[in-house]
């Protein structure tokens, strides 16, 4: 397999990242990389290492609350699995978001000369799955502040809207405000969190006040997006799985940053509030040479 970048990242696709707050890079790394995680991530699934999103739904739909979710039909259901940090116990994870092209992809699309990776994290919609993925910006979920953030949406089956392709408000990267995280399937906010609420972007894009993009993507595609740009995805109305692996990266820029009521990781154990990012926290896996 190759696991060497296939081609240059064009400037133009630096600038629309720039520009959109996200960028769809096609044909950019080898599918048998994908393909090479397809056992790591089945072999999560059912186990403590990744949440049943589509069960905490039911419980906060039983409990009154909001969860978001399609019209797909509740026979054969499929569940949403999410789960991070999978590099830190297994070695194929680890390889794909340290030892793999997307590094260096991060940095070359961040122009930045250094890629700190914040953490992986699998995000799976299996046939059926009825859940949303909520809007929401990832930046409001790090402990982090910088303009060099960015997720790598690396898909392992072949994506369309139908199936839950990641859908993108172009340009929110620019927007001045950080908004208070969700539960990620609900508009119900993280206990102690803190910001604005996110704006009702449905209505937004409604009334054109908003463009929202997504992209149909097949395994060796990658979608990079700004940590501050607001997506979200729809439910997966197909017969097949939606898998991918998200990559968060940080760049030059970055300083820790304290967001209240925001996930914290064992790992993580040397967080002051305008340090660069420490490196037994968030490896350095990419220095341009
Ligand atoms: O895969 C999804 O449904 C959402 C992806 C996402 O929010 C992310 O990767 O930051």
């Amino acid at each position: 397999m190759t696991s060497v970048l296939l081609r240059t990242i064009t400037n133009d696709e630096i600038e629309t990242f720039w520009r959109d707050g996200v960028v769809c890079l096609r044909k950019v790394v080898n599918p048998d990389l994908l393909r090479s995680m397809e056992a790591p991530l089945a072999a999560l699934f059912d186990t403590s290492e990744v949440a049943d999103l589509s069960a905490m739904g039911d419980a906060i739909a039983k409990s009154g609350n909001d969860v978001q979710r399609g019209d797909v039909p509740l026979t054969g259901r499929g569940r949403f699995f999410a789960g991070v940090d999978h590099w830190r116990e297994h070695d194929q994870f680890h390889f794909f978001a340290c030892d793999s092209p997307m590094p260096e992809i991060a940095g070359a699309i961040m122009r930045s000369s250094t890629v700190r990776l914040w953490e992986d994290s699998v995000l799976a919609k299996e046939p059926g799955t009825i859940e949303r993925t909520a809007w929401h910006q990832d930046l409001a979920y790090f402990h982090v502040e910088g303009n060099k953030v960015c997720t790598m949406w690396c898909p392992l089956d072949n994506v369309t809207s139908e199936s839950g392709a990641v859908k993108f408000v172009a340009g929110s990267h620019l927007w001045p405000d950080v908004y208070q995280p969700n539960l990620f399937i609900s508009s119900m906010v993280i206990p102690g969190t803190n910001g604005p609420a996110i704006p009702d972007i449905d209505a937004m894009e409604q009334s054109n006040e908003c463009s929202v993009i997504s992209f149909n993507t097949e395994p060796g595609d990658v979608t990079v997006h700004h940590g501050r740009t607001i997506h979200g995805a729809g439910p997966n109305t197909t017969q097949g799985f939606r898998r991918a692996i998200s990559l968060r990266y940080c760049g030059d820029d970055t300083t820790y940053f304290t967001r209240a009521g925001a996930p914290l990781k064992a790992h993580h154990r040397h967080i002051v509030d305008g340090n660069p990012l420490h490196e037994d926290d968030c490896p350095t896996v990419w220095l341009a040479s």
